[in-house]
């Protein structure tokens, strides 16, 4: 084990300044050896210790790459791969599927073992170990400790981590069915487990993302709720006009709530322009048309959608679809779509109200911090059961996995924007001005606003059409 404090010092006393990636890569590694390795390789005048100064964090790509094909691809999530409502026993592979998957994520960095080793034999009492599991519950205790139950496909073993502790806050934001490992020591008995560290899937720290040249820009958008009596028209029509003149903009993507749909909500009728779902979708259709046909379009349903609200949702159905131009690709929510290579992950995320509601000091106002929270946890949805309804299916298709260069998700209303290692995080605004149901919880939309992402670069750009 290796303090934060312990490491911070060694680099001191030789004169640097250490970079927090560095020191979160070394706690995990443990092992005091490496830093005289790397202090024995800096250069004396090197003020700050980073990443880049140490061949084990070199920049490396995750995920194959296709530079010299097709410009717009789907990767994940094209018609017809969402497949139908299954049976209950298939909850059982899909939360089997999200720990073998993320669990090696972590293994990768920490040698584990299984939770049954603890519970059936002493051999481990007295030794450091790591196990990794599904967080089945937490809660904090009565003196403000957090007690989770980690269960992996052995066994069950209440984890404690004690307040006092180095990296606490990050044990206050374990939420329910999230994959996690800790490194610590059983109780003498195996009965509890004093955890010392917390291992998170995360996003590699070497991670380099793919920057395509020549590839132009993105625009994403999400929420354009047509049909609803708060659908701002005129800030949309500017938006169409600009990105129409725009000509260093291919693609534009749109992360669901095409349309404002019928019978979300009770009393939603009341709040209709237009109260025909097939016209809701007919004139998106129609607003599309007039943008140019060299635009590479991608429609994503959300939950206000004519789909199923449980995710993976799949394609908006053709028969809603005679009205779009040829330049459209539906797919399914989520879904990851390469343009020139660089992969777009698209979530409508539904999820955020789940982890505004139970991360410490999330804000609305700050969507983008609970996509960091999604990559770390390299699940667009960690937690089952709550607001977002998810299917039972094979395989767990809401994993982040492979890492994109962007996350691109809505939802909420509100545009926000973050960079988390390497990953550009874009949450896009709405269409639509705050809602009666929106006004009451204190949401206060950011409507009328696109973001605008410069491939080769990778730098987003707010574009406000509001006024
Ligand atoms: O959701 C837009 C935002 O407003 C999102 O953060 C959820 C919140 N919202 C809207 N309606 C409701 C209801 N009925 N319950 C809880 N939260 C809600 P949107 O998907 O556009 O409706
Ligand atoms: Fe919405
Ligand atoms: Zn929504």
């Amino acid at each position: 084990m290796l303090a934060e404090q312990e490491i911070i010092a060694r680099f001191c006393e030789a004169g640097h300044l250490v970079d927090p990636t560095v020191v979160s890569y070394l706690r995990e590694r443990g092992d005091p050896a490496l830093i005289s390795g790397i202090l024995a390789g800096i250069r004396k005048d090197c003020a700050v210790v980073l990443p880049s100064h140490i061949p084990s964090l070199t920049p490396k790509r995750d995920g194959i790459r296709f530079t010299a094909d097709p410009l717009l691809e789907v990767v994940e999530g094209m018609e017809g791969s969402a497949g139908p409502v299954r049976q209950i026993e298939d909850y059982v592979s899909l939360f089997r599927n999200r720990y073998d998957c993320l669990g090696s994520l972590i293994r990768k960095r920490s040698g584990a073992i299984p939770i049954e080793a603890l519970t059936h034999s002493s051999r481990f009492r007295d030794s450091e170990v790591t196990i990794i599991g599904i967080v089945i519950d937490v809660k904090s205790t009565a003196k403000g400790h957090r007690i989770l139950e980690l269960e992996d496909p052995t066994g069950t073993m209440p984890v404690l981590f004690n307040n006092g502790r180095d990296g606490f806050s990050d044990a206050e934001r374990i939420v329910p069915d999230e994959v996690i490992g800790v490194r610590g020591k059983p109780s003498p008995e195996g009965k509890l487990f004093y955890a010392d560290q917390l291992f998170r899937p995360d996003v590699p720290v070497q991670h380099a993302p793919y920057t395509p040249k020549n590839s132009g820009k993105v625009a994403l958008i999400s929420d354009i709720h047509i049909g609803s009596d708060t659908f701002l028209q005129e800030p949309w029509e500017r938006f169409c006009d600009w990105i129409s003149a725009a000509d260093d903009i291919s693609y534009l993507l749109v992360a669901g709530d095409l349309v404002d749909g019928i019978g979300i909500y009770p009393g939603q009728e009341k709040e209709l322009t237009i109260p025909n779902i097939y016209e809701q979708y007919d004139r998106l259709g129609e607003m599309l048309q007039t943008l140019p046909s060299s635009l590479g379009i991608v429609l994503a349903p959300g939950n206000h959608d004519v789909v199923r609200g449980a995710e993976p949702q799949p394609v908006i159905p053709p028969e809603f679809r005679s009205q779009y131009p040829k330049n459209c690709t539906f797919v399914e929510n989520p879904a990851a779509v390469s343009i020139h290579g660089a992969r777009v992950l698209m979530y409508h995320g539904r999820s955020i109200d789940d982890l505004i509601g139970m991360i410490p000091g999330a804000r609305y106002e700050a969507p983008a911090e609970m996509m960091e929270a999604m990559l770390k946890r390299r699940h667009l949805a960690p937690t089952y059961g709550r607001r977002t309804p998810v299917l039972a299916t094979e395989k767990d298709r809401l994993l982040i996995d492979p890492v994109p260069e962007i996350l691109h998700t809505g939802h909420v209303h509100i545009t926000g924007i973050s960079r988390y290692r390497g990953v550009l995080a874009v949450n896009a605004g709405a269409w639509q001005s705050q809602t009666a149901f929106q006004k009451q919880m204190n949401i206060n939309p950011t409507p009328g606003q696109a973001v605008v992402v410069d491939l080769e670069q990778m730098e987003p750009q707010i574009y406000d059409f509001l006024s």
